[in-house]
């Protein structure tokens, strides 16, 4: 598993096969886990039971994304995210935030977080400035048009060529506005039917191949219902599962999980599998 380590510069994270981001939505209206962390309390309950079970780094959202949710206020986003941002901060936690907006991201950078989440992929060249001014990684991720309306007829020629070469011109441009690093993310979901999730899922290694770290993201998606017919988005971990240990396989840095604790556990086996030398373990 990668390894993260708190240094007096900051922290250094190591990418070596695949960890967990864990899910952390704030807002009254994710299509998975909304208004299941509506006071501080809730919300610092579940990042510690993520961090507790192994999760790398929490990916704190107070904005949803899925397609025809409502934009939120400035305001009402700062409110939702930030007093848990300064908690987990105080609590050592590696923290990544989930927010389209530059404002968010200056304040939350500025109360210690660690990494912006941008689901536009820092299309906005004030977010590229906030990130590369606080020294931040960003990860960029693929969308197809915007999230109100990204589901309604979403076209490519070729998905895998036209996603990849989005991230590499962006990754460069993201890089070239003095940002330190950045993830990938195909944003899967965004934009894409279930054949082009499908099709990216079977090209990620295209995706690894780069020199930037990939995550995967397809918790819960509706995805899993096509593929499985799981219509309640709480009943989709097991396929969740086993797509991100696809994505493992395929050399993804970085899974983005609701249930982290089962995919810390499941990730952990797989690695064994795969592992070069003899199976180590304590009998
Ligand atoms: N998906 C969601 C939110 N943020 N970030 C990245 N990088 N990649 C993703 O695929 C991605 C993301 C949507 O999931 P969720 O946070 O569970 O729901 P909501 O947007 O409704 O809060």
């Amino acid at each position: 598993m990668p390894g993260a380590e708190r240094t007096p510069g900051g922290w250094q994270v190591t990418w070596r096969g695949c960890a967990v981001m864990g899910v952390l939505n704030v807002t009254p209206d994710s299509f998975s886990d909304g208004g299941r962390h509506a006071t501080l309390e809730a919300a610092l309950g579940q990042a510690r039971s993520m961090r507790d079970a192994g999760a790398l780094m929490i990916d704190v959202g107070g904005e949803s994304t899925r397609p025809g949710a409502d934009p939120v206020p400035l305001e009402e986003e700062l409110r939702r995210v930030l007093p848990l941002i300064r908690a987990l901060v105080g609590e050592g936690v590696l923290l990544s935030v989930d927010t389209m907006k530059p404002e968010v991201a200056e304040a939350a950078l500025a109360a210690g977080a660690h990494l912006i989440n941008d689901v536009t992929g820092l299309r906005d060249p004030a977010m590229r400035r906030v990130c590369a001014e606080r020294g931040a990684p960003a990860c960029v991720m693929h969308m197809q048009g915007e999230p109100r309306t990204m589901q309604r007829s979403p076209h490519y020629d070729d998905v895998v060529e036209e996603v990849h070469a989005f991230l590499r011109e962006r990754a460069r441009e993201v890089l070239a506005a003095g940002v330190p690093a950045v993830l990938l993310d195909p944003g899967l979901g965004f934009g894409k039917t279930p054949a082009h999730n499908l099709a990216l899922l079977r090209s990620l290694e295209e995706f690894t191949a780069e020199p930037h770290p990939v995550l995967v993201a397809v918790s819960r998606k509706r995805l899993i219902d096509t593929l499985a017919g799981v219509p309640d988005p709480q009943d989709r971990d097991p396929g969740t599962l086993a797509l991100h240990l696809h994505a493992a396989r395929a050399g993804a840095a970085l899974v983005r999980a609701h249930a982290a604790g089962a995919h810390v556990q499941a990730l952990r086996v797989q690695a064994a599998l795969d592992g070069p030398g003899p199976l180590e373990f304590r009998a």
